[in-house]
């Protein structure tokens, strides 16, 4: 079963609990112990700029003593994420879209399957739209998962992927579904093509659901760091995304990746993926992920 405490173990020791013990067997914060702080902070993969930000702040505050660094990084990594907007999931009474994409391999067909499935569980009537059209093992993969879910599938293998999606909105609105999940492809080595692609499928949602409320949500891999965020930035204009859901947190000790995004790329992580299996799937809860990291015993 899991546990937010028991998965953000290894993120709280990484992210906090070293550097607050490096911190306090000082007497004061020396340059030399300040050094020596942002590493970690750049090692946890908070992002090099953000590391510095957090350090120079500490730096300036000549008086600061280092007992007090575990309640100013507490604060301040509060503040981050409150800044990047709500970490709840946008749910309304009529339609709603969730717009899934990300890099291969991100975990966005598996976030689809979950979310079907959560949905489901709901009472919710849920539509899976295959928008992966790229490969029709990805439109198979997709199938498998929605009839776990129990949810319905549009599925046109080889068709437009933006056909795709406005034919299951039609079917949506005539069959009145709560919920369409729209998966896409990934494939990053076309720049490009994708972008366009993804594009496409915005401007049919816009133009044929523009009452809808919609979430466009990124995937991105815990593991894959401040790389796959760099990555994941050509995402933000194509699509204009709503939110972010990080997958592969178990065992990871990469947590940290949720601060950077909020940071970075002003965007509220929601979702967080916990394993490969359908109930693997959290809302992913600011205070809670705060809590976690600081008031860990052996963090
Ligand atoms: N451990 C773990 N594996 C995951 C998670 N989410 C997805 N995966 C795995 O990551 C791989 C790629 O997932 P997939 O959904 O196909 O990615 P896509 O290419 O973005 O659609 C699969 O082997 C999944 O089982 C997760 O939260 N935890
Ligand atoms: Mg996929």
């Amino acid at each position: 079963m899991f546990n937010f405490f028991q998965n953000f173990k290894n993120t709280a020791r990484t992210l906090v609990g070293n550097l607050v013990n490096t911190a306090e067997t000082e007497e004061e914060l020396s340059d030399f112990v300040l050094d020596e702080m942002e590493d970690m902070l750049i090692s946890a993969d908070l992002g090099v700029n953000y590391a510095a930000e957090l350090i120079d702040t500490l730096r300036n505050q000549t008086r600061i003593k280092p007992e007090a660094v575990k309640e100013f990084l507490k604060e301040e990594f509060l503040k981050t994420l409150q800044s990047a907007g709500s970490n709840e999931l946008r749910y309304s009474d009529g339609l709603n879209i969730y717009f899934i994409t990300g890099v291969n391999g991100a975990g966005k067909t598996t976030l689809i399957g979950k979310l079907a499935y959560k949905f489901k569980n709901e009472g919710r009537k849920v539509l899976v739209a295959a928008g992966d059209t790229f490969r029709a093992a990805a439109e198979e993969q997709l199938d498998i998962w929605s009839k776990r879910a129990g949810a319905d599938i549009v599925r046109r293998d080889g068709a437009d992927s933006a056909s795709v999606v406005y034919e299951a909105i039609q079917k949506a609105k005539k069959e009145n579904y709560d919920v369409i999940l729209v998966d896409t492809a990934g494939r990053l080595q076309n720049k490009y093509n994708l972008m366009e692609e993804l594009s496409k499928i915005k401007t049919v949602i816009d133009k044929n659901a523009p009452e809808a409320l919609r979430e466009s949500i990124l995937v991105l891999d815990a593991n894959t760091g401040q790389n796959g965020l760099q990555q994941a930035k050509v995402f933000a204009d194509a699509v204009k995304l709503t939110s972010a859901a990080l997958t592969k947190l178990d065992g990871s000790a990469k947590g940290a990746v949720i601060l950077a995004i909020a940071k970075e790329m002003k965007l509220p992580v929601k979702l967080i993926g916990t394993g490969e299996k359908i109930e693997d799937l959290q809302e992913f809860n600011a205070e809670k992920f705060i809590n976690a990291l600081f008031d860990c015993k052996d963090g």
